[in-house]
Formats: C-alpha cells, sequence, structure tokens
C-alpha cells in the first residue's frame, strides 16, 4: 500500500484535457479540484458511456428477448466482471448498489439485522465515516448487541494492542475502514481482517477512499465484505459496489425486495434468486454500469501504483508549502506513509471561513466534521479543513492552496473594522 518509489510519473497535463470541469473557472480563477475524497470528477471517456449507452443500448436488463435488452443486459454484467477484476474477486459476489452507504447498510440489514442479537458484539473504529458507524449503532439498538470502538492515537491510527484486546473476546463483525477520509491513515487491514478471524468474527472492509487510488485485492486483504463507491473513481454519482463471499451472501437476508430478484412467487410465499442478483430488486442503474465500466477501464489503462505515487508526491509537497504557510495545524500520521488526504486548521480561523476565502480563488476544499464526528471528538476539534488529491491535481494547484491559505491568514491577521 505505500507509494512505489521510483514509478513514473503521471502524464498529468495529457490527463487533464480528458476532463472538461477542469477548464471551468471559478470566480475568475482557473478550478483548483481539491475535493476528491467527496466526488472525483469524470473524464470525457465516461460521459461518453453514459451517452452511447442510451443512444444505442437503453433497454431494461435481464428481461425481455430483443437485441437492445441483450445488449444492456452485456453492459451491466460486464461491469460487473470488470468491478470483479479490478478488486481481484469473484463475479458473483459483486453486488450493484447506489455508494458505500448503501453497501454497508446491506451488510448491516442483511446479515447483521438476521444473525445477532443480545451477548453478541461488533467492533467499530473511531475513525470511521459515519456511514461505517451509524448504520452498527442501528443494529445495536435492534438486536440488543454490544458495540465497541477501536480507539485512534494521538498520531491518528488506530491503537493496535486495543485492537487485539478488543478482539481477543469472541466477535461477530469488525467493521473497519481502509483509508481514512480524515486523516488519509492506511490502515493494516490485513491484520485486523486476522485479528477479527482468529475472534470468530466476519471483516467489513470500507474501501471508499482506497479502491480508487490504490491496487486492491479483496482476497490477499481476506475481507468477508468489501464496499466502496463508484463516484469517488471516476465513475457517476448513483454507482457503488458491495462485494461479499457469496456463501456469506447466501446466508444475507434481501434489502430491498420486489421484481427481479425473485425465484418463484406464490400467493403464499417467495422464493430469492441466486446471489448476486437477489439484492438487486427493481430496474437497476444500467447506464451508470457503463460509466463505471469506462472508469475502470480508463484507471487500468494509467495504473493504479502511478496514481498512488502521485498522490502522495502531491501530499508530501503540499505539506511543504502548509508549513511555508506557518499557523497551520495538520492532523494524522506523517506524511511519509499517507496518502493524497491533508487535513489541518489554520489558528484562530474557522474551518468554514477558511473554505469561503479558498473558493473565492477557485481552490475548492471541503470544510466541516467530513461525517466523522466521533473522530472529530478525539482530535478535539469541530471540524477541520480537507484538501484531497487524485490523478488529475498539479503543484501548481497546491501553490494556488498555499497562496490563498496565506490570503487566510493576511485577512484575518487585520484589525477588525471599528464598530
Ligand atoms: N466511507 C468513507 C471512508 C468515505 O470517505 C465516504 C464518503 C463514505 C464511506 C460514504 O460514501 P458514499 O458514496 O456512500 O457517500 N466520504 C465523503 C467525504 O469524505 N466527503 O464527502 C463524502
Amino acid at each position: 500500500m505505500s507509494p512505489v518509489s521510483g514509478a513514473v510519473l503521471l502524464p498529468v497535463e495529457r490527463l487533464r484535457r480528458d476532463f472538461p470541469i477542469l477548464g471551468e473557472r471559478i470566480n475568475g480563477h482557473p478550478l483548483a479540484y481539491l475535493d476528491s475524497a467527496a466526488t472525483s470528477q469524470k473524464p470525457q471517456v465516461v460521459l461518453d458511456a453514459i451517452t452511447d449507452y442510451y443512444r444505442a443500448a437503453n433497454a431494461n436488463v435481464h428481461r425481455g428477448a430483443h437485441a437492445l435488452a441483450e445488449r444492456a443486459t452485456d453492459i451491466f454484467e460486464t461491469a460487473r466482471e470488470r468491478v470483479a477484476r479490478f478488486i481481484d474477486a469473484d463475479p458473483q459476489g459483486v453486488v450493484f448498489v447506489r455508494n458505500t452507504t448503501e453497501g454497508i447498510n446491506l451488510v448491516a440489514y442483511g446479515w447483521a439485522g438476521h444473525h445477532l442479537g443480545p451477548g453478541d458484539r461488533l467492533v467499530v473504529t473511531e475513525m470511521e465515516h459515519h456511514s461505517n458507524f451509524v448504520p452498527w449503532q442501528e443494529v445495536r439498538d435492534r438486536t440488543g448487541c454490544e458495540l465497541a470502538m477501536i480507539p485512534v492515537d494521538d498520531d491518528g491510527r488506530l491503537d493496535l494492542a486495543a485492537a487485539a484486546r478488543l478482539l481477543e473476546r469472541p466477535t461477530r463483525l469488525l467493521a473497519v475502514t481502509h483509508v481514512s477520509n480524515v486523516l488519509g491513515t492506511v490502515n493494516p487491514v490485513a491484520e485486523l481482517v486476522a485479528m477479527a478471524h482468529r475472534s470468530g468474527a466476519l471483516a467489513l472492509v470500507d474501501g471508499a477512499q482506497a479502491v480508487p487510488h490504490r491496487p486492491v485485492s479483496v482476497r490477499q486483504l481476506d475481507a468477508d465484505f468489501y464496499a466502496f463507491s463508484g463516484h469517488k473513481m471516476l465513475g457517476p454519482t448513483g454507482t457503488g459496489v458491495l462485494w461479499g463471499r457469496p456463501e456469506l451472501l447466501e446466508a444475507t437476508h434481501p434489502f430491498l425486495t420486489g421484481g427481479s430478484m425473485i425465484s418463484v412467487v406464490t400467493p403464499e410465499r417467495t422464493t430469492w434468486t441466486e446471489v448476486p442478483h437477489k439484492f438487486e430488486a427493481g430496474t437497476p442503474d444500467i447506464a451508470g454500469a457503463a460509466g463505471l465500466l469506462a472508469a475502470i477501464e480508463y484507471l487500468e489503462g494509467i495504473g493504479l501504483a502511478a496514481v498512488d505515487a502521485h498522490e502522495a508526491e502531491l501530499a508530501h509537497y503540499a505539506m511543504e508549502v502548509l508549513s511555508e504557510v506557518g499557523d497551520i495545524t495538520c492532523y494524522g500520521p506523517p506524511v511519509s506513509d499517507r496518502p493524497g488526504i491533508l487535513s489541518f486548521n489554520v489558528r484562530g480561523v474557522h474551518p468554514h471561513d477558511v473554505g469561503t476565502i479558498l473558493d473565492r480563488a477557485g481552490v475548492a476544499v471541503r470544510a466541516g466534521h467530513h461525517c466523522c464526528q466521533p473522530l472529530m471528538r478525539r482530535l478535539g476539534v469541530a471540524a477541520t479543513v480537507r484538501a484531497s488529491f487524485y490523478l488529475y491535481n498539479t503543484r501548481a494547484e497546491v501553490d494556488a492552496l498555499g497562496a490563498a491559505l496565506t490570503d487566510v491568514r493576511r485577512i484575518f491577521a487585520e484589525p477588525a473594522p471599528p464598530a
């Protein structure tokens, strides 16, 4: 997971031309989009794949004996196969959902809600996005199971000794993020999964900030469930994936029922069709799958190791730029072992004010709690500013961030105007 040293640098200027939105001007400045952890921008090939689908293949999938239905089904199922290959998994375990949140809820409602009860326990971590925290609180409240939390240490890493202690006791499920969306911490997921398995637990990994940026093999991680979002990896909004071991998906109840997910329906009872289709009730986002397929082909053409190395280099540079600005507190582990996510605060300035001033200079960052309120409490702050990088970002954009932050300091250093 560490950046590949000596990797060939990306031809960023050429890649940028593939993303029409990057030519936008914002408030009179060139756009510096540093918010890809929220959602990525989309290359023209993804936009084309969506319109081509509607122009030449639009029909419902898995239904109708006509040529267009076959084309649509072929695109949809090819997308499933390519997703599976992308994360080194079997297509039978790939369920199309709307986003990471829906994937995790599917496991929370469909598996945990049916298999856990009083006396069982779930373990999560203090750095989870609310999407991998609130569903487990709900499971706790509905089933009466216990919910424990692995703490984060002062460097923004998981306390592995505490994790080992928590997982010494029998546990049913560990839910952990692969990469923190606030701190950029890359968790030792294979080690945590092994700990979970020794305690008899299944392991669900939230891969929302990992799959877009670095090679991931669910097989090597030995995870049981793995969720991520297509829209953070150059794909369309409304696309996401839950991968699960097929035998566990068999034991998971469908979250939604209705059309396309049944085997036989009688007035008395209904049986489900096979995995993964039993989780895809109703007409799916076929155009979204076409776009996601194009996004994966685009990323494979570049190579994720190179993407990872490029982001790590930018994060390193950004850290230097931020330290030159001064009066900035950064959160998370040393930059040497983290990818392109940087959270920070400017002393004495509210993060939302920082975000607004940066936006005036065309620099798009996120300011807020980043859907991680338990982690904010641990850090002792209400919110942070977050810059996040992807394959299309440049050093010039980091310079624009630095210049705008210098403006922030200047503006807030000025004496207040007389009342
Ligand atoms: N898990 C992690 C680690 C995330 O970063 C996010 C989204 C989610 C789950 C939820 O993904 P969704 O596609 O279901 O929304 N994170 C962010 C963020 O950091 N800023 O905006 C969304």
